[in-house]
């Protein structure tokens, strides 16, 4: 039988790119087969190289909160295209946005756009260090927050997917002053502090956790972490690049009532074109060049596409309010797999908050690294096999979240529901 396009695009990639993937997530290797290769999108759906129609629960992952191509976004980006592509000055769209970035997120008083998640999180910890005057930073073994050096260790999402979560290259002097503790345990982290007394700088974590697969903490773990750091004179850090304007319009923080001292953003205030951001309180902020000692740059941040695209999709957001909406979506597919593994005897954990969800095949409640862990990677790797053939597609990894959008309200959902259920029965 001919290869499919997929498959020939693959092969081609694969000559050139190292893996065939411009980012390791995209590759197939944890579930086997080959990646397809995508040439649009539009709402819920992806349509491949081979026109199949899939509905997509990776979203990008995370940015396409409104769904793909959202007519309101490709508007504003055309408008801003009219007017240039970069301008290596500042541009009135900046403005824009910090003012929409502080109004959604009340702990943000100023902030700095960048061009990616990783940025966000490598300048805000280059920050916390040169605001304490001190070197060392606490992370949770499965959170993932992009691939600078000094946070490649115990790292979720591609890292541990593919098998280094401690990457090659960190170096041993820099490794060193990330100080790893499992998430969701207080006894830890007061042992943490304990060890390294006055030379944390900063803890940083994923306020839900979106990169060992999607995971929640327990009641009053954010709020112990929050006063452990004012303890400690340690700058409490949220990686929201995920859970930003996603659980709630103001992230995690909002929903939980939590105040971080600073706070990365990304993906979904780009509307799908290249961002990131950091920002929290003023004081600790003003020490960013040119106004203080802490250097930190980019040529294409602020990039006025990507800004027209995030405002769009910010407005969008406040217009609709989509939160209870998208909460009722990602409790219909939680219930229909419950109820599907439920009825073949299966053993399942699915967390889910608003339109953010993952499905580990293990009796084990799942609330750190190590619990992640026991999920049985193989069979969801049958199961993320079952429901492509069916037509949904599923992030290709044990150890990533689903993300829901807006446009997947009614048939996309319901159709999923079959999908699952179909899949998990003939398991
Ligand atoms: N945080 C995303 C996956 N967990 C990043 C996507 C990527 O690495 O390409």
């Amino acid at each position: 039988m001919a290869n499919s396009l997929s498959e020939s695009l693959f092969a081609r990639a694969l000559q050139l790119i190292p893996g065939g993937v411009n980012s390791p997530v995209r590759a197939f290797r944890s579930v086997g087969g080959t990646p397809f290769f995508t040439k649009a999108a539009r709402g819920a759906t992806l349509i491949t190289a081979d026109d199949r129609e899939l509905i997509d629960f990776v979203c990008t992952w995370g940015p396409a909160i409104h769904g793909h191509n959202h007519l309101r976004i490709k508007a504003a980006i055309a408008a801003a295209l009219e007017n240039g592509t970069s301008f290596g000055t500042p541009n009135p769209y900046e403005v824009e946005m910090a003012e929409l970035i502080v109004r959604f997120v009340p702990s943000i008083k100023k902030v700095r756009m960048c061009n990616s998640g990783t940025e966000a999180t490598m300048s805000a910890i280059r920050l916390a260090r040169g605001f304490t005057k001190r070197d060392k930073i606490i992370k949770f073994a499965g959170c993932y927050h992009g691939h600078s050096d000094s946070l490649l260790i115990k790292a979720g999402s591609g890292a541990l997917t593919h098998g280094n979560p401690d990457s090659a290259g960190v170096p041993v002097g820099v490794a060193q002053d990330t100080v790893v503790l499992p998430y969701n345990d207080c006894a830890a982290l007061d042992a943490g502090f304990a060890a390294n007394p006055g030379q944390i700088a900063c803890v940083i974590l994923e306020p839900f956790c979106g990169n060992v697969g999607f995971i929640m903490p327990d009641a009053g773990y954010l709020a112990y972490v929050r006063e452990a750091c004012t303890r400690h004179g340690a700058l409490l850090i949220f990686d929201e690049v995920m859970t930003g304007f996603r659980i709630a319009k103001g992230g995690v923080q909002e929903r939980e009532k939590i105040v971080p001292d600073l706070t990365c953003l990304g993906k979904i205030i780009g509307g799908g074109l290249p961002v990131g951001a950091f920002g929290g309180r003023a004081d600790i902020m003003d020490h960013l060049a040119p106004l203080g000692p802490v250097y930190q740059a980019g040529t294409l941040s602020g990039n006025p596409l990507a800004m027209a695209a995030g405002i769009a999709g910010l407005r969008l957001l406040e217009e609709g309010n989509p939160y209870a909406r998208l909460d009722t979506l990602g409790r219909q597919l939680r219930d229909a797999v419950l109820a599907a593994c439920r009825a073949k005897g299966l053993p399942v954990q699915v967390p889910q908050c608003g339109s953010m969800f993952s499905i580990f095949f293990t009796a084990t409640p799942v609330r750190d690294y190590a619990t992640a862990l026991t999920g049985d990677a193989k069979l969801f790797g049958r199961f993320f096999h079952a429901c492509l053939a069916g037509g949904v597609y599923l992030a290709p990894s044990a150890y990533e979240a689903g993300f829901l959008s807006t446009a997947h309200e009614g048939a996309a959902i319901d159709r999923a529901c079959e999908v699952f259920t179909k899949s998990i029965r003939e398991l």
